[in-house]
């Protein structure tokens, strides 16, 4: 077995965690030792972000844009009811596996894509392995999931079962401290327009998902897909503006899912799904070329509706119209159309990076970088914790429950690692599991949220002089909050955020 130092860690807190899962290896149980050999091995794996949220709200087309390639079935067929872990690999393949751990390869469809059926007896099956060549998932785990918070008892129980309850390569860990090590390590959550009451619920379930991990700013972020399907008429303040309305509704979730989640950001997955995975073909431009010629009464009643557009008399063959329809949708087309009445001569290239451009996927990667790759170690680390911990618990002997909790009070203890107690602490005021006045909550949330001082201390770009003599401030301030005025749970944040700011001070200090 491979030790600690040859391995490759996300970074400083995660290197710190493997470090003290190696030491405590000969210190527990056979059990607790298997467990945190999982945890080791998952510290090394790329970041596991899961794509959640409610049934047919996208959540595979997005998957299919993220990864540049058709791959997970959308819309029809058993797939859509199952789990599906989209990894690197340096082999295409698909693998099936059953409940009882055993595995059976399946082939790709002719368009390259996970069957939409398997030709297996889909009650016997845990979950999908897909390992693929392309490039985004050598840092990133996609996992693909059933909606959640659906009336699909049994595809919710699967997914919680198999996120919470986990899988591992191996299958010799007990399904206790499976549990304990599983879970999706972020969460990409996707709603769609009118997030109901009941969705709050869906992103709390998700909390199973992610095993004894909470969900929260620091690892969620959610989109709003479909965004060409909002009526923008229906929307306050945006006029005739589709993007507008679905920049307004956007923000509206985000009151409603903040800080449950770092942000909303509105997405036309289908575009981009279209866009990046080859879907959009010269053919496709041509037949919007032959589209864009027609007289203005008949594209206006081919515009109206999906059924209009496939089924009124015109020149455009009827298949090549449903194709279009079913890559782009009416807002996707008009779009098209727009561009090429623009400019005729405009290349199939250019218009599929118009359609790429209007799809929003652009800014969502930009937020997965800035909030899942530029975090991953301290989310991985807070994640090996997290089962460090669990496992320890389960492993029912008190002795080696209290020397891994010493050895990770101690860990905690270290300047270079309280970022760790930061984001535990963010996590639980992000949840409510602490409550905090609101201009607290948010403090603690930007001094969690950023490795840039300006940025924690919520003065960006100021003079170092400046930032120092507010972090030191600040540090004075949470120390007697902590003493004075806070409720006890409210205290042990203080603390936490004390440390934080006077950490933050020594270093812009001396630095
Ligand atoms: N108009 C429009 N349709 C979309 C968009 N994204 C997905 N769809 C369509 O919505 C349907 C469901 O998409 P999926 O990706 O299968 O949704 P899902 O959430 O994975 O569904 P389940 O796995 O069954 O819960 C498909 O017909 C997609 O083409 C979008 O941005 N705009
Ligand atoms: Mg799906």
């Amino acid at each position: 077995m491979s030790t600690a130092s040859e391995q490759h860690w996300p970074g400083p807190l995660s290197a710190a965690v493997a470090r003290l899962c190696t030491g405590l290896q000969p210190q527990v149980s056979e059990q607790t030792a298997a467990g945190f050999a999982e945890v080791l091995r998952r510290l090394s794996a790329p970041l596991q972000v899961a794509v959640a949220g409610r049934i047919k709200s996208g959540k595979s087309t997005l998957v299919n844009a993220l990864i540049g390639r058709r791959v997970a079935p959308t819309d029809v067929g058993e797939c859509t009811r199952l789990v599906t872990r989209f990894q690197y690999g340096t082999v295409d393949r698909v693998e099936v596996v059953f409940r009882d751990g055993s595995k059976q390869a399946v082939p790709f469809d002719a368009d390259g894509g996970i069957p939409a059926d398997l030709g297996v007896d889909i009650d016997e099956v845990s979950h999908l392995e897909a390992y693929l060549t392309n490039a985004v998932l050598r840092d990133l785990t996609v996992i693909d999931t059933p909606g959640l918070g659906s009336l699909d008892a049994a595809s919710v129980a699967r997914t919680e079962e198999l996120l919470g309850a986990g899988k591992t390569a191996d299958g010799e860990l007990d399904p206790v401290s499976r549990n304990a090590v599983a879970g999706a390590e972020a969460v990409l959550y996707v709603v769609t327009q009118g997030v109901r009451a009941d969705d709050e619920h869906a992103l709390a379930s998700f909390t199973a998902a992610t095993a004894s991990r909470e969900a929260g700013p620091v690892n969620a972020i959610a989109v709003l897909n479909k965004a060409d399907t909002i009526e923008a008429s229906t929307v306050e303040g945006a006029g005739e503006d589709v993007w507008k309305a679905a920049a307004l509704l956007a923000e509206k979730q985000a009151d409603l899912l903040k800080p449950k989640v770092a942000d909303v950001l509105p997405v036309i997955g289908l575009l981009a799904e279209t866009a990046e995975s080859g879907g959009f073909t010269a053919n496709d431009a041509e037949a919007l070329r032959e589209l864009a010629k027609l007289d203005g009464a008949t594209r206006e009643t081919l515009l109206m509706s999906a059924d209009l557009f496939t089924s009124w008399e015109c020149d455009v063959p009827a298949g090549t119209r449903s194709r279009l329809l079913e890559r782009m949708d009416l807002y996707g087309i008009r779009s098209a159309l727009e561009a090429i009445d623009a400019d005729p001569e405009i290349t199939a290239g250019a218009l599929r990076r118009r359609l790429l451009d209007s799809s929003g996927l652009a800014s969502v990667l930009q937020r997965l970088d800035t909030v899942f790759r530029a975090r991953a170690d301290g989310i991985k680390a807070a994640a090996g914790l997290a089962s460090v911990t669990a496992l320890s618990h389960s492993s029912g002997d008190p002795g080696e429950r209290q020397r891994v909790h010493d050895a990770i009070e101690v860990l905690l203890a270290k300047p270079e690692a309280h970022q760790l107690r930061v984001l535990e602490a963010l996590t639980l005021v992000a949840a409510g599991a602490v409550t905090m006045p609101a201009d607290l909550a948010e403090e603690v949330m930007r001094v969690g949220s950023s490795t840039d001082a300006g940025e924690q201390l919520g003065l960006p770009g100021r003079h170092r002089k400046e930032l120092t003599d507010y972090a030191l401030e600040r540090a004075n301030w949470w120390r007697s909050f902590s003493s004075f005025g806070a409720t006890p749970a409210q205290s042990r944040i203080a603390h936490v955020v004390h440390r934080a700011y006077f950490l933050l001070w020594q270093q812009l200090r001396s630095g």
